[in-house]
């Protein structure tokens, strides 16, 4: 199986070697980074490390409107022109740590995306304010109850796709440019009767550099789970996706 990793960034100099290495040095997996023209010079660290590890990280300077989304779609659009099996989104942030890859890995065996999942053995965060908690847990119970998705973390960041499930996805419909892609390709791949599967993930707080949320974030987030059901007029559990 041909693994490929996709990372976006954005000021992320003083994380990405390190979360770089652990990866390339102990997997044989492959590393996209897509910068977003990150002001603190990490387009340049990726490059560094481009140059480390020939053939294996791969950076994308994007340019143009920034966003996490927008920057996952054009990985998705890169990633789909390799020969990858499988295509997996991690924070640079050092959140993920490197040693679930393996099991997001293993579990997309059986699945069309894996969700690396805070919230399967109560709530694994480290390092996070209670508010912090209450905001990701409300998020993902609001999801559940406005989509009808089943899965505990859709909001996670830490996921492995199936290449085939990747290339089901219509790309050119996505609503979302930030945050709420998370949320949207959950469901979309839940929509089209996808396998929705979680494996449990101690997440981390990021020590070094700075968080990108934001009030529009946030709004975005809000809003996107309406949208989604307005527009595909339904629930996914009444179309029969998501995880039983
Ligand atoms: N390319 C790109 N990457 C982004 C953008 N916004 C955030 N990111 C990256 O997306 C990942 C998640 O962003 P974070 O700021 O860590 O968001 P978060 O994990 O919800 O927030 P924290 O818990 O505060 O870290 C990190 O790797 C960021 O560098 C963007 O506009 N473009
Ligand atoms: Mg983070």
């Amino acid at each position: 199986m041909k693994v490929l990793i996709i990372i976006p960034t954005y000021n992320e100099r003083e994380n990405l070697p390190a979360l770089a290495t652990q990866i390339l040095d102990q997997h044989d997996y492959q590393v996209l980074v897509v910068d977003d023209q990150s002001p603190d010079g990490t387009g340049a660290v990726a490059d560094a490390l481009a140059a480390r590890y020939p053939g294996r990280l791969h950076v994308m300077h994007r340019t143009g409107e920034r966003g996490l989304g927008l920057s996952y779609l054009d990985g998705f659009r890169w990633a789909l022109g390799t020969d990858a099996d499988l295509i997996c989104q991690m924070d640079a942030d050092l959140s993920h740590d490197p040693r679930y890859l393996p099991d997001l890995v293993a579990a997309a065996a059986d699945h069309d995306i894996v969700l690396g999942s805070r919230y399967l053995n109560g709530v694994s965060v480290v390092n996070w304010p209670l508010r912090r908690i209450i905001l990701s847990s409300f998020a993902n119970a609001y999801v559940r109850t406005i989509t009808g998705l089943t899965t505990r973390d859709s909001t996670s960041g830490y996921r492995c796709w199936r290449r085939a499930a990747l290339e089901r996805l219509d790309l050119a419909r996505f609503l979302s440019h930030r945050y709420a892609f998370m949320v949207e390709t959950v469901f979309e791949i839940a929509r089209l009767g996808g396998r929705v599967g979680e494996v449990p993930i101690i997440f981390i707080e990021r020590r070094q550099g700075a968080s990108k949320m934001s009030g529009r974030v946030l709004l975005e987030s809000m809003v996107m789970p309406w949208r989604l059901v307005i527009r595909n007029r339904g629930r996914v559990g009444r179309r029969g996706g998501g995880t039983p």
